[in-house]
């Protein structure tokens, strides 16, 4: 007999962050996670994550939408398909929704997820199985503080937590947010790297004054400094610096890889499973980048650790990932909804081993944290 989905419940839930986090274009002092329960009917849960940033103010989905979204359009449509087939479901979805990529990535975590149970079998196992069983990961200095920042890097690098620093910048003047990177990096010196996010606050003119500041201050990587639709002005910047440029939001999916490929407008992509609309169009993303040359990094929307781990079992079978990853968010929040919190040591985050995600949801904690109103 098949094994069908029985039941969806996309659940939001509030956790608080450990300080501000400030990006260009929203400060979080919390962060919302849509939780996904797929239940089978075999008794198997599945669970998944889909997590934006400041509502809708970084993407085009935000938690509420997207809980929306699988309540109303995707969840109906998967339930009494067949559990054990990820890829036909994911096609039914693809046919009943355009886009909704994050929402469409839960999904498939949590399918993903309940099927590692039901063979017995950690996730990355079930898609073919881990290069690598811990992952470097950086953190975000964010704090608006160049003092704090430093102070912070400085704890961490003690703790040998993390010995790469991305720092947020594009709120600020050009000049302002190169005086504070550089006043970081000469503080930390040659004990580690540093790198920028500029979310897309820059216009091609600013981006070449500040990357040309930030390259002579010694900074390791710049991460999309102009908006995700200018891939020429991209491509200029990336021809005219020796300085890694990486591309954020303007790689979601294989398409847009090939795009910056064939332009040449990136040395590094930035992969992301919600972006890509879950798990296996990520690694469709990166193949691309492969393909091409590109150096691949593990990104992160600041996922709780459901999301989180789900990325790094993919993250986990990728053959390069010569920039690591930035799979922190589960240290940015206060608290946490599962069991177990995941490892992070030795400046990296360890793969779970048992089967799936290789985590089990908190339930007291979940009932705590999940929003009151729904
Ligand atoms: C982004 O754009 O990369 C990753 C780390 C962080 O602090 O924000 C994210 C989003
Ligand atoms: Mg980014």
């Amino acid at each position: 007999m098949t094994t069908t989905i029985s039941s969806i419940e996309a659940i939001l839930v509030d956790l608080p962050t450990i300080r501000a986090h400030q990006l260009a274009m929203a400060t979080m002092q919390q962060q919302t996670l849509v939780i996904v329960r797929l239940r089978c009917s075999d008794g198997i849960e599945g669970i998944g994550e889909a997590t934006t940033i400041g509502g809708l103010s970084y993407g085009d989905e935000s938690p509420e939408g997207i809980k929306l979204t699988i309540d109303t359009y995707l969840a109906p449509a998967l339930v009494g398909q067949d559990a054990t087939n990820v890829h036909a479901a994911m096609a039914r979805l693809n046919k009943v929704a355009r886009g909704n990529r994050f929402a469409k990535s839960a999904l498939e975590s949590a399918m993903l997820d309940a099927q590692g149970k039901r063979l017995d079998v950690p996730l990355a196992t079930l898609l073919g199985g881990a290069v690598r069983e811990t992952l470097p990961v950086l953190w975000t200095l964010a704090s608006g503080d160049t003092a704090r920042d430093i102070e912070e890097a400085e704890r961490f690098l003690e703790e040998r937590r993390h010995n790469t620093f991305k720092l947020k910048i594009g709120r600020r003047s050009v000049r302002e947010d190169v005086a504070h990177v550089s006043a970081i990096k000469r503080a930390l010196g040659d004990r580690a790297r540093v790198t920028v996010d500029v979310n897309q606050a820059w216009n091609e003119a600013d981006a070449a004054t500040g990357i040309a500041m930030l390259e002579a201050a010694g900074i390791d990587l710049i991460e999309q400094p102009t908006p995700r639709e200018q891939r020429t002005a991209l491509a200029r910047l990336a021809a005219r610096f020796v300085v890694p440029i990486m591309a954020d939001e303007a790689v979601t999916g294989p398409e847009d890889a090939m795009e910056l490929a064939r332009l040449g407008a990136a040395d590094v992509f930035a992969l992301k499973i919600a972006k890509s609309g879950g798990i296996f169009g990520m690694l469709r993303t990166a193949a691309v980048g492969d393909a091409a040359g590109i150096a691949l990094y593990g990104g992160t929307m600041l996922e709780g650790s459901v999301g989180t781990i789900a990325a790094a079992h993919g993250f986990c079978t990728l053959p390069q990932l010569a920039w690591g990853t930035e799979l922190f968010g589960p240290l940015l929040v206060k608290d946490d909804i599962v069991v177990d919190r995941p490892v992070f040591k030795d400046f990296s985050l360890h793969l779970p081993q048992g089967p799936g995600l290789g985590l089990a949801i908190d339930e007291d904690k979940l009932a705590h944290y999940r929003r009151k109103s729904h």
